[in-house]
């Protein structure tokens, strides 16, 4: 026991012990509990080993508890850039949603400020021409399918459309339609560029109204077509736009889509062509005279929608024709074709 106390003093003080001459022995000045002086000697050689080891084991020790903070840390490090993600993805929910509220909140205000202008004939009255629409999707008071006043270019000169805001999800502007043959459509250039008819029932919107619009952004095409069956039949056209005065009102219709075939694509790139204005590809012939329409005839056309009304089916060239539906000349009952801004 004595001994083992003595050890245990030698490893704690040996810092502070005398070294002799020899690097082996080590002379210690010891007291016993009398505080009478013991002497002793230690073999250093093995001290030496002790102390080697006490430091080894310590600094490995310190080597462990080094690695172990380093894997802590990198864990801390890997969560922590987990977690910043979390909080960037979250941020950026947010961002979204305020975003989405602002644009909710601003619609509500601009469709709150349109009902309180007090004129219920439309947007004849509007002071503010940034709230004059510009097309039937503009228009902030979409109370029912009808007659709206839009205002496509910049000046005051609005005009009249009818608007229909239920087929295929709304916004279409009509720009023309038949449906009992009240209406004489064997007009000239004049009159096609001007429109006639009447809104609510047959109608050609006017080709300069049309252009006007076509020049506020891209828009669509959709034609309705019901023949004396009762049977409906519809194609679309991702791409329409009719061009100004300067190219006759150039055609241009593209990706197609429907059910009553891809009838209009002989007419894509052709002006418009009346009774009295031949601007036909036919050299023999004025394509409006032997259709008795006015139509963008190629080497005339498949497509005759503004041909001659005829009261029943019948097998006309010269009727309301939509050949590739019927396989024929046969006749519809009723035409509508429509247009909407596409973004
Ligand atoms: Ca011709």
């Amino acid at each position: 026991m004595f001994q083992m106390l003595i050890y245990g003093y030698a490893v704690f003080w040996l810092t502070s012990v005398t070294t002799l001459e020899t690097e082996s022995d080590v002379e210690v000045r010891l007291l016993d509990n009398q505080n009478s002086p013991l002497m002793a000697t230690f073999d250093m050689s093995k001290a030496n080993v002790r102390i080697k080891q006490f430091v080894s084991d310590t600094i490995e020790g310190k080597m462990k508890d080094i690695k172990e903070l380093w894997k802590r840390k990198k864990c801390m490090s890997d969560a922590l850039e987990v977690k910043m993600k979390d909080i960037e993805a979250s941020f950026n929910q947010k961002i979204s949603n305020v975003e989405r509220n602002l644009t909710a909140y601003f619609t509500d205000l601009l469709n709150g400020y349109a009902y309180q202008i007090p004129n219920d004939n439309d947007n004849e009255n509007t002071k503010d021409t940034k709230l004059r629409p510009k097309g039937c999707e503009d228009v902030l008071q979409k109370r029912s399918n009808g007659i709206y006043t839009i205002y496509p270019v910049s000046n005051n000169n609005g005009f009249e459309v009818y608007c229909d805001f239920k087929t295929d999800n709304g916004n279409w502007t009509l720009f023309q339609k038949r449906i009992n043959g009240t209406t004489d459509f064997f007009r000239g250039w004049e009159e096609y560029e001007n429109g006639f008819g009447n809104l609510e029932a047959e109608f050609w919107l006017g080709n300069r109204k049309i252009s006007d619009i076509m020049s506020t952004g891209k828009h669509e095409l959709r034609i309705d077509l019901t023949d004396f069956d009762g049977i409906t039949g519809f194609a679309k056209y991702s791409t329409f736009s009719v061009g100004n005065a300067s190219t006759n009102y150039i055609l241009t219709v593209r990706g197609y889509n429907g059910n009553i075939g891809n009838g209009l694509w002989y007419n894509s790139g052709m002006s418009f062509t009346t009774k009295d204005r031949d601007n036909d590809r036919d050299s023999t012939v004025n394509c409006a005279n032997t259709r008795n329409g006015a139509w963008w005839y190629n080497r005339c056309t498949n497509v005759n929608l503004n041909g001659q009304y005829l009261q029943r089916s019948k097998y006309d060239i010269n009727g309301i024709t939509w050949y590739e539906w019927k396989t024929s000349f046969h006749s519809m009952k009723s035409s509508v074709m429509m247009f909407r801004k596409v973004y």
